[in-house]
């Protein structure tokens, strides 16, 4: 067989089994699993340890332009390098749409800041902001048989929201073009309705935020975006839910029939809204603004419920970073008048794994198995990957994270691989680390070393999701 790499003596666990069995590739692949593979050019010794598809983060934010005066911390480079520390060998960042412009000329873009920078691979989410007939009847099928097969619409932000009818009109192609159509589920006119009101009692702290985007918002446009979907039997996800009633909407729908998918993230099962606070309501509070808002103690118990019930599908990190201490980012001179300033992200590429694990596996809540779904398998059916990603399987990239179960971490700052001067999880204990990362068969780190190249990554040309094709089609 004349393999590149033997990994011997590890536990492979795939979204479907656990299994004692090493693994052989050759040419970037998996070539061969074996009770004991002892001919290979380089061996890996992976006894003690968990054995698992590189995880696959499909929602990430890098090198976005943020509004005027503010950077994103990453681009390319650092997150994805961030990303491979912490243990995924696939990102699917958004090629974003600047409405008045044209959708091909931001990913073309996209893909110029892309380009001999990523240590992974990854591919393109669209981002759809400005629906024209030309973006609708050529662009987005042109940039879908390009191989980007899902598309973003927003029901908030002045730069980003959708009508209903603009909505629909997405919605519509989506389903002619089985594309997979991601909805971030918050109203815009109940935030500015509040948040103008909140100003108005001088309650402009970072903390107020959430506030201003209680559940009942989220609720509500999770509500009409499934509607809408109905409408048009067109499957979609909701991406980064954030707790019970959102959660319940979502139940609602799978128990109509309807192909509706969902998504969490990690600040949803551990930052709470008074994390938002800060130090007596100063601007620290800023480090945790995202959107939706952390929630509080019931959202996590009933988004433990939802991992364990199949309501979500993936676990995504939602990495959005900023930097705090820059006038750039989290404390640029505007935030401080307003929290509705403030860029809305967090970091956390590096520390969804290591978080999940900690929280769901360790703690007995998830299985090894259904981890290796939530942060892997299920990002790469959904999105056109697999199985050439997300699986341990003969002819599948070689794509593997060798796991540590019992190793106990602090994440801090100093030991993160990402651009932002803070994580908002600095002192959080976790049980279970990755200690090593391979991306098609090439180690890109070990022990936290980054061993891998800008450039190696490259551009993944998606297939059509098999999750996109509508009821009646
Ligand atoms: N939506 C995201 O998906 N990420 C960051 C902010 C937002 O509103
Ligand atoms: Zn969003
Ligand atoms: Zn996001």
């Amino acid at each position: 067989l004349d393999l590149d790499l033997a990994i011997r003596g590890g536990t492979v666990v795939t979204a479907s089994d656990t299994i004692r069995c090493d693994i052989g590739v050759k040419d970037g692949k998996v070539a061969l699993l074996a009770g004991s593979i002892t001919e290979a050019a380089r061996t890996i010794d992976a006894s003690g340890l968990i054995v698992m598809p590189g995880g696959i983060d499909s929602h990430v934010h890098l090198d976005q332009p943020s509004g005027p005066d503010i950077v994103m911390a990453d681009g390319f480079e650092s997150g994805t390098r961030s990303a491979a520390a912490g243990g995924n060998t696939t990102v699917i960042p958004f090629a974003m749409q600047i409405k008045g412009t044209s959708l091909r000329a931001c990913v073309t873009d996209y893909h110029k800041k892309a380009e001999g920078k990523a240590y992974i691979d990854y591919g393109f989410h669209l981002v759809v902001s400005d629906p024209t007939p030309t973006v609708l009847n050529q662009e987005l099928p042109a940039l879908f048989a390009d191989g980007c097969t899902s598309f973003k619409v927003f029901m908030t932000y002045d730069d980003l929201v959708l009508s209903d009818r603009q909505l629909l009109e997405v919605f519509e192609v989506a389903r002619r073009e089985q594309a997979l159509v991601m909805v971030h589920c918050e109203g815009y006119d109940n935030i500015r309705f509040l948040t103008e009101r909140l100003e108005a009692a001088g309650k402009t702290a970072p903390y107020y935020h959430g506030p201003s985007r209680p559940q009942v918002i989220e609720r509500e446009a999770t509500h009409r975006a499934i509607s809408h979907a109905e409408l048009l039997d067109v499957p979609m996800m909701v991406v980064h839910v954030s707790g019970r009633e959102a959660m319940e909407q979502i139940r609602w729908a799978r128990q109509r029939g309807l192909k509706v998918y969902a998504e969490t993230c990690p600040q949803y099962i551990t930052l709470v809204e008074d994390d938002m606070k800060g130090l007596n309501m100063d601007m620290s509070g800023a480090k945790y603004v995202c959107s939706p808002p952390p929630r509080d103690r019931d959202s996590h118990a009933a988004i433990w419920e939802g991992l364990q019930q199949g309501i979500f599908q993936t676990f995504s990190s939602d990495h959005c970073p900023f930097y705090y201490d820059s006038p750039k980012g989290k404390l640029a001179e505007k935030g401080r008048t307003s929290f509705r300033w403030v860029p809305n992200g967090i970091p956390g590429v590096e520390t969804r794994m290591p978080i999940l694990w900690s929280e769901g596996v360790a703690k007995g809540r998830i299985s090894m198995n259904e981890f290796v779904a939530l942060t892997s398998t299920n990002h790469a059916k959904l999105y056109g990957l697999y199985p050439k990603k997300g699986t341990i399987a003969v002819g599948s990239d070689a794509d593997i994270v060798l796991w540590d179960p019992n190793r106990k971490e602090t994440i801090r700052q100093e030991i993160l691989h990402h651009g932002s001067d803070y994580t908002p999880w600095e002192g959080f204990q976790v049980t279970g680390y990755p200690v090593m990362t391979i991306a098609r068969g090439r180690t890109i780190v070990e022990e936290g070393k980054v061993l891998g190249e800008p450039g190696f990554g490259g551009f993944l040309a998606r297939d059509k999701s098999p999750y996109a094709v509508p009821k009646g089609a």
